[in-house]
């Protein structure tokens, strides 16, 4: 039996990063197979040398590589997510182009591949994760290589007239194409690279989820990314949860709605758009002053880039003039909280939020709407607001689906949220927690492996 390889940036070696879904989904199977996990340290390296740092937990191998501080700036800071990051998300606006950046992230692609390839057995099935490791499976053929290799891309694929302004955009296609399954998380984004295919590289669409470009046959589907629906459920019974709710309702007084977002601060979230939302809603229907609380947990990340100092610093004044506004003595509209809770905490909290805001501008599926699902109780569910460009729109159509960019629309479907009545939230949530927990991390993870391993892993 084969061991399952896998490739990402970061890697769950510390036990502490194994809660999330995609580290469950990812562990489990290198558990089953005694697998192997490649990826980056965090750690960045003063000397030259860079050799593989081996760790053993439960028969899986990790093996961790340091980066040069010219690799981690050209690498990760600028090209993954200066110019990949923003591009992928319909922002070219904000991206630096640096052709030097990309070199340097293509050298990595390689000298972390030459590092592999020695270590992998003849029946060994490797899958890479995310846009950091785009050219891995090229730079693996070209070790020699040829065993079964996927890539999974987790944020969207930009529709082919976006693509086209990443100056790499040919050599990127070419080495997808290297791979042997490609998935992305939602129909559109699959679309979108097929379609570049055939229009820039003479590629054809031979149907049933295959694609021939480059003189390669290759898979290319959608796989929608689930979360541990079952385990969501559980923390949001745990006595963490329990205490993190009994706080907020304090705050809340008893009689006010509480109306929740959780994200990462990065621009693709839509935040501001949110939070111009709220501020409508209040204008918009008046009524609602004083009865609804809005929250919002946003832990900063990737604080070294610049427009993210920006996003902050947006974010603090906008939060700031709308509880100027419309807040009073004894109601604070927005609260914006800049930090992290644990996954239990914000089952907790998800769980007695009446409304779910998740409204980002570009997401590739957002797993933070399929959570606040989870967490929801059967007998009085909580109603989700989705954003139209999270890949998830396409899985939770029974969710308020809305255009983050409308703010009058968002502010509509909060106060359409708020007055919903009890059995209609429950038909919208059974059919939301149907699908949630159909398609959850483990579908996925058999959706993808069968197609990359057909003869089975585990
Ligand atoms: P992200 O952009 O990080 O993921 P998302 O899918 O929403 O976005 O996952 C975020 C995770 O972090 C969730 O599990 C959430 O609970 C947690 N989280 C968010 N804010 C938090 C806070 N304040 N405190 C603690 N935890 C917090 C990328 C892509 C997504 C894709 C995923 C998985 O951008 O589109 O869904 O990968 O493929």
């Amino acid at each position: 039996m084969g061991r399952l390889i896998a490739i990402s940036n970061r890697t769950a070696v510390d036990p502490k990063a194994r809660a999330g879904g995609l580290a469950v989904a990812v562990w489990e199977s290198l558990k089953a197979t005694g697998g192997v996990w490649f990826g980056w340290s965090g750690e960045i390296a003063e000397s030259e040398h860079r050799v593989l740092h081996a760790h053993h937990d439960e028969g899986v191998e990790f093996l961790l590589t340091d980066l040069t501080r010219e690799e981690h700036d050209g690498y990760y800071l600028n090209y993954a997510n200066r110019v990949i990051w923003p591009v992928f998300h319909y922002r070219i606006d904000l991206a630096s182009f640096d052709r030097d950046a990309f070199t340097i992230y293509a050298a990595v692609n390689q000298r972390i591949a030459r590092q592999i390839a020695p270590r992998l057995h003849p029946d060994d099935v490797v899958w890479v994760h995310d846009y950091h490791f785009m050219l891995m499976a090229d730079a693996l053929r070209h070790t020699g290589w040829e065993g079964p290799t996927g890539f999974f891309l987790h944020i969207p694929f930009p529709a082919p007239e976006v693509f086209r302004a990443l100056p790499e955009h040919h050599w990127i296609a070419r080495a997808l194409c290297a791979y042997d399954v490609i998935g992305f998380q939602a129909e559109r984004d699959r679309y979108n690279f097929v379609q570049y295919l055939i229009d820039d590289c003479g590629g054809e669409d031979l149907g049933e989820g295959r694609v021939k470009a480059f003189d390669q046959t290759i898979t290319v589907k959608a796989y929608p990314i689930g979360i541990d629906a079952e385990g969501f459920r559980e923390a949001s019974r745990s006595a963490k949860a329990d205490e993190a709710a009994e706080r907020i309702g304090r705050f809340l007084g008893g009689e006010r709605e509480l109306v929740i977002g959780v994200d990462r601060m990065d621009y693709s979230k839509g935040l501001p758009e949110r939070f111009e939302a709220v501020g409508r809603l209040f204008d918009n229907f008046p009524d609602m002053r004083g009865r609804v609380s809005v929250t919002q947990i946003t832990p900063p990340s990737r604080s070294k880039v610049e427009e993210y100092q920006e996003l902050r610093v947006e974010l603090d004044g906008l939060a700031g003039r709308i509880n100027g506004d419309y807040g009073d003595l004894d109601w604070i509209p927005l609260r914006y909280l800049a930090r992290s809770y644990s996954r239990e905490e914000l089952a907790g909290l998800f769980r007695i939020a009446r409304v779910g805001l998740v409204t980002p501008l570009r997401d590739g599926m957002n797993l933070v709407c399929k959570e606040f699902v989870m967490a929801q109780d059967e007998d009085d569910p909580g109603v989700l607001i989705l954003s139209e460009f999270a890949g998830a729109a396409e899985q939770l159509q029974s969710a308020l689906i809305v255009n983050p960019h409308d703010t009058d629309n968002v502010a509509e479907a909060i106060h359409t949220a708020l007055t919903m009545p009890l059995e209609e939230r429950k038909s919208r949530w059974r059919r939301l927690r149907d699908t949630t927990v159909e398609q959850d991390i483990g579908w996925w993870r058999e959706k993808f492996l069968s197609d990359l391993s057909p003869g089975g892993l585990n």
